[in-house]
């Protein structure tokens, strides 16, 4: 009986590490995402590299919110970007994010901590189109907190984003 416990609690715990803090996957589908520099968790020579079903693996999360970009609230889902730091295990203090237009912009770890940043995968439960500012979109729960609505938050979320680099 003690056996058949210990064996539950070994089971129970590997299937959480699997979902927060296990050894990266492999993607099979099309990498959208790859993060590189001051990372320990790789899974290729460019940095750790995600697929969507990757992205969509880790705790989802959402909110609701206006932006400058839209004239109605949207809901965006997607995993923390905290928890997406966690997953390669990040280090630094910065955050260089660069798009699939070649904009680029710094994020301070410390926001990633201190906001429940979203990198959202969908808008009102659909995946994002390129031509919508997809796949991919970083961003603040500018509705949650009144300071965040400035151009220095704006700025620093990302839509069309395709890769991190920890400094
Ligand atoms: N991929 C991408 N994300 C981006 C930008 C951009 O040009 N490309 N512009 C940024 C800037 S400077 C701001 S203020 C906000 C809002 O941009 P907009 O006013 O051009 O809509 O999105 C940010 N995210
Ligand atoms: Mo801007």
């Amino acid at each position: 009986m003690r056996k058949r416990y210990f064996l539950l609690a070994v089971t129970i715990g590997l299937t959480l590490q699997g979902a927060f803090a296990g050894p990266l996957a492999t993607p099979t589908g099309k990498v959208v995402l790859t993060i590189s520099g001051k990372i320990s968790e790789s899974n290729s020579p460019k940095g750790a590299q995600f697929d969507m079903a990757m992205i969509e693996k880790l705790p989802q999360h959402n909110f609701t919110t206006l932006t400058p970009w839209l004239k109605q609230p949207v809901k965006f889902t997607g995993p923390l970007l905290r928890d997406v730091l966690a997953a390669v295990k990040a280090q630094g203090t910065v955050i260089k994010a660069v798009a699939l237009d070649d904009y680029q912009t710094n994020i301070p770890v410390e926001d990633a901590m201190k906001f429940d940043m979203v990198m959202a995968h969908k808008m009102n439960g659909q995946p994002i189109p390129v031509k919508t500012k997809g796949p991919l979109y970083l961003l603040y729960p500018f509705d949650a907190n009144p300071e965040l609505r400035s151009a220095v938050y704006y700025e620093r979320s990302p839509w069309q984003l395709k890769s991190l680099t920890l400094e």
